[in-house]
């Protein structure tokens, strides 16, 4: 089954939303497979958000998310990539749509709330850094035939 690495960052976390957006992906009907409140290590950070280091905002994206806890997740379920990215809303949650996480949540880019995977590639690198594989959790739950 599809899985994907979904984030509460550290503005989430300080303005207790974790609940709120974990609810959110139970009541969509995904399954949780692992989840972990933790520090991100400064290399690790860098290794996640590679792709962006050339951008002129790598030093600051860094340093927001190592500035305090955040929640790490892995979410499962048909599609979760994808839809957990509508879910989400734009990154910048000035144009994020209302009843996203981000339209609903946030102000400003440099602190969105909410990170996911957005392939099944960066889901998998993500999901690697993160989690082994034996912080994975495989269960059925009895109302998965109703979603
Ligand atoms: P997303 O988090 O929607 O996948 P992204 O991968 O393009 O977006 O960027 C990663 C994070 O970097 C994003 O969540 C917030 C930050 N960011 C993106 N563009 C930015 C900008 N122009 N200024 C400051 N921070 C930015
Ligand atoms: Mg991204």
């Amino acid at each position: 089954m599809e899985k994907t690495f979904i984030m509460v960052k550290p503005d989430g976390v300080q303005r207790n939303l974790v609940g709120e957006i974990v609810h959110r992906f139970e009541r969509k009907g995904f399954t949780l497979a692992a989840g972990k409140l933790m520090s991100i290590p400064k290399e690790l950070a860098e290794e996640h958000y590679g792709e962006h280091k050339d951008k002129p905002f790598f030093g600051e994206l860094v340093s927001f998310i190592t500035s305090g806890p955040v929640f790490a997740m892995v979410w499962e379920g048909e599609g979760v990539i994808g839809t957990a990215r509508k879910m989400m809303g734009a990154t910048n949650p000035a144009e994020a749509e209302p009843g996203t996480i981000r339209g609903d949540f946030g102000v400003q880019v440099s602190m969105n709330v909410i990170h996911g995977s957005d392939s099944p590639e960066s889901a998998n690198r993500e999901i690697a850094l993160f989690f082994n594989e034996s912080d994975l959790i495989q269960y059925k739950k009895s109302v998965s035939e109703w979603v």
